[in-house]
């Protein structure tokens, strides 16, 4: 347990109807007592007291104070929550009076920290708790309640056990030869599990970017030369008239941007300036942030005019954008029909195919929801780091190095993978080894 009491107000500090004054910790009962009108000693566990915050013998406030006592409660320490009038002055006082008494200011999620090192939730968890206060959609709602009920331990709890077993018996095997009753393991045991392994998590890293899209949407950058109608598609997409539209070439110089809900997908715009070679100051500006916009978006759709034929700048960008995640579409097909490719009028504000094909796109990963998957970038991060070493010690296992060799790479996947839920590995490998083992007795 960490020594001192924190203290912090758990509501917004603006003038409310109420504020929460918290603190946690071994003082938090006796620190309160010191400034409360009776006495929490003797109240039970998980019970509000009415009362007076006293600061001497003047009255702060009239209070309901409610008692948490370890090891039941968010952080796993004594809780002590007073339920004060919302105003910013009396709630300040209150604090302050707490902190007069020896509590300790809190630092940014600190309550949830304490939860986390004192082992009540994992570290996934408590990115969850963020995720959920943070939350401003169903999605990221429904996501981050699954994060709290341990999602993230259920995904990867199963492999990070194989991969411990299988450390357990190559160690043994290494360290304790004459010890007869553990499988003795050879490449041709490790190089299945290491070809499940590969492929589990190239999954989950997969299933994890699809679902960051559909819980975060995608950032877009609608490109193309200029006049061919970026910025009336831009409009037609968010229904509104944002962009200025002209017929002359060059119109836009800044980017622009704005979002749009589709159904099964967000997009994040970035209307962009017209690539061409120019010699106008501002329009080349204008042009470098398009090649920018392209560099950093998720997807770029490339509009094309379909009235005219395709000139060296569409051949140009249609090459600029071949490593990306791309659509192409033809505009203008009012004036000229396409076939085969998503033709759109962004003046006439039919923009249908485009919008099809987008949700069709997404439609099936709607169902990811419903699924355990990695909830955010640190998380993929560290699968990729997992995954990269089970694809290493693949290819090394195949040529034959030897398995105490191949072992400390088996560990670095394993210490990647316990990262994720925050787990202490060590204690933990060493915990199961001598579980599965009995090499104590
Ligand atoms: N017929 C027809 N004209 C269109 C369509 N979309 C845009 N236009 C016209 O094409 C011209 C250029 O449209 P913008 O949306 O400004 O084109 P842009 O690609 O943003 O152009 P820059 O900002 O200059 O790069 C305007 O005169 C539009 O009215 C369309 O679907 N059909
Ligand atoms: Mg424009």
């Amino acid at each position: 347990m960490l020594s001192d009491t924190i203290v912090a107000t758990a509501t917004a500090l603006n003038n409310a109807a109420i504020a929460i004054v918290r603190l946690s910790g071994d003082d938090a009962i006796p620190i309160v007592n010191e400034i409360f009108s009776k006495d929490l000693n003797k109240v039970r566990t998980n019970r509000i007291v009415h009362g007076y915050i006293m600061d001497d013998d003047k009255k702060v406030d009239e209070v309901l104070v409610s008692v948490f006592r370890s090891p039941y409660t968010y952080t796993r320490e004594d809780i002590v929550e007073i339920n004060t009038h919302g105003g910013i002055y009396v709630t300040r006082k209150v604090l302050n009076l707490c902190l007069a008494k020896g509590a300790r200011l809190a630092m940014n999620g600190e309550f949830t920290k304490r939860a986390y090192l004192n082992g009540r939730i994992d570290l996934s968890e408590a990115e969850a708790v963020n995720d959920l206060i943070k939350a401003d959609s169903e999605i990221k709602h429904k996501s981050a309640i699954k994060g709290l009920d341990g999602s993230i331990e259920r995904l990867i709890e199963p492999l990070i056990s194989e991969v411990m077993e299988m450390i357990g018996m190559i160690e043994v095997n290494i360290d304790y030869p004459e010890y007869d009753d553990v499988k003795r393991i050879t490449h041709d045991d490790l190089i299945p599990s290491l070809k499940k392994w590969v492929t589990t998590t190239a999954s989950m890293i997969t299933k994890a970017e699809r679902f960051r899209i559909i819980k975060d949407g995608l950032k877009t950058a609608i490109v193309g030369k200029p006049n061919v109608g970026k910025s009336s598609l831009l409009n037609a997409l968010i229904k509104k008239d944002k962009a200025i539209v002209t017929d002359i070439a060059g119109t836009t110089r800044d980017l622009i941007e704005d979002s749009v809900d589709l159904g099964n997908v967000t997009l994040h715009l970035i209307d962009t300036a017209g690539i061409r070679e120019s010699e106008d100051v501002i329009e080349k500006i204008g042009i470098e942030r398009s090649l920018k916009a392209i560099k950093e978006a998720d997807l770029v759709i490339l509009v094309l005019d379909a009235s005219r034929p395709l000139e060296r700048e569409d051949e140009e960008l249609l090459r600029l954008i071949q490593d990306k995640r791309h659509l192409v579409v033809y505009n203008k097909t009012d004036i000229k029909k396409v076939d085969d490719a998503i033709g759109i009028s962004a003046l006439s504000g039919d923009i249908k195919e485009l919008v099809a094909k987008l949700n069709d796109e997404y439609q099936s990963d709607q169902a990811l929801i419903d699924e355990d998957i990695l909830n955010n970038e640190r998380q993929i991060a560290l699968m990729k780091k997992a995954h990269a070493e089970f694809a290493s010690l693949l290819k090394e296992a195949a040529d034959d190095v030897p398995l105490d060799l191949l072992s400390s790479g088996l560990y670095e996947a394993y210490h990647h993978l316990s990262m994720i839920i925050g787990k202490d590995y060590e204690d933990d490998l060493i915990d199961h080894l001598f579980k599965n083992f009995c090499l104590g007795k």
